[in-house]
């Protein structure tokens, strides 16, 4: 099969590091980069080796040659890129957040089922070496049944140095993190039945809030809390990292510092390191992070192959989208959010 080709739209902070995520896979190729501010593109395209530089997404579309297009833009951007790319009888890949709101989220997945292409969300921290240990330990059954389980991702780490728009949105924690941490609540433990949330902003140099709480009750009857923060130093931060405590019938599972996994059972305590792979262009303060867009690209890609269907789809990120939205009516209106879940899923998948 010969390489798919696709393009990259924006290329802003995050880009490089998809570009060179892309780069440790076989069989795709991006053959061409567009951003608004042209020599932006161009930089990256000489660093990468990629010719093809428009400033006009529609240009490109017309000149090149592709198979999908992976949209690493601004959230407010990501329908209108999709809907192009859908016109054009493109698949998408969209960077996380899916949407700056539910319903946007939900044109965007209709726009992709009406013009028969896949939607593919980048949605990477369930894709990090220890949350899928996580995952494999809960599935062995080794702590039984859950009953109660907090995923953290608390630190000052100051993130608005390298994404200075973060501090402008008005919406800024759940939607940024939260669209991380709730998917990773949903992968680990299921759909939510319903959630309350409460948010609040800290730093004063921020539109938007910067800690935010959900407590989600699963359908498994396990109840979750979610826990996030730019606005919290202590002796155990270290960002990127999401810390977890799950506890079940049989025992518990902790993932902590430097990841590591402990699993505790009345055996006693088995503990492990679940490191990330390291890759020489991943900038260290990230590591996690970036390590983890290269098993997120490797399924979808699979999926684009033909070859089954990829866990992070757009019908499959409504239900996350849902989550963090209804994230903040609870908060809002200081109430339960019931959650609808099902009636977003289409049968497709897609
Ligand atoms: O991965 C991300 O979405 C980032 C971060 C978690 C650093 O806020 O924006």
């Amino acid at each position: 099969m010969s390489d798919l080709r696709f393009a990259i739209f924006g290329t802003g902070f995050w880009s490089r590091f998809q570009l060179a995520g892309w780069r440790e896979l076989q069989g795709a190729e991006c053959v061409a980069l567009y951003n608004r501010t042209k020599s932006k593109a161009e930089a990256l395209g000489r660093e990468f080796g990629v010719p093809a530089v428009y400033d006009d997404p529609e240009e490109l579309l017309d000149k090149e040659r592709l198979d999908f297009v992976d949209i690493i833009t601004d959230v407010d951007t990501h329908a209108r890129f999709v809907r192009m790319a859908a016109e054009r009888d493109l698949a998408a890949i969209c960077q996380k957040p899916m949407a700056p709101d539910l319903e946007t989220a939900l044109e965007m997945h209709k726009a992709c089922e009406e013009a028969g292409v896949p939607l593919y969300i980048h949605e990477n921290f369930r894709w990090q070496t220890p949350l899928r240990t996580l995952k494999q330990v809960l599935e062995q059954g080794r702590i039984g049944d859950v009953f109660r389980a907090r995923l953290s991702f608390n630190s000052s780490f100051p993130v608005f140095e390298n994404q200075p728009f973060l501090k402008e949105i008005d919406k800024f924690m759940l939607v940024d993190v939260g669209s991380h941490i709730l998917d990773t609540a949903r992968f680990l433990f299921g759909e939510a039945e319903n959630l309350y949330c409460h948010t609040r902003r800290v730093n004063p140099e921020i539109k938007g809030e910067d800690v935010a709480t959900v407590m989600l009750a699963m359908r498994s009857g396990a109840t979750v809390v979610c826990e996030m923060s730019y606005a919290t130093r202590s002796e155990f931060e270290r960002f990127p990292e999401t810390y977890a405590l799950i506890e079940g019938e049989k025992g518990s599972v902790a993932l902590s510092q430097d990841y590591w996994i402990r699993v505790t059972t009345e055996e006693g305590t088995f503990a492990k390191r679940y490191a990330p792979a390291r890759y020489p262009w991943a900038d260290a303060e990230y590591d996690v992070l970036h390590a983890s867009i290269v098993p997120c690209n490797a399924n979808i890609l699979q999926a684009l192959q033909g070859e089954g269907e990829a866990e992070t789809t757009g019908s499959d990120n409504l239900k996350t989208m849902e989550l963090v939205y209804g994230s903040y009516e609870s908060a809002a209106s200081r109430s339960r959010y019931d959650v609808l879940a099902d009636a977003l899923a289409t049968p497709a998948g897609r």
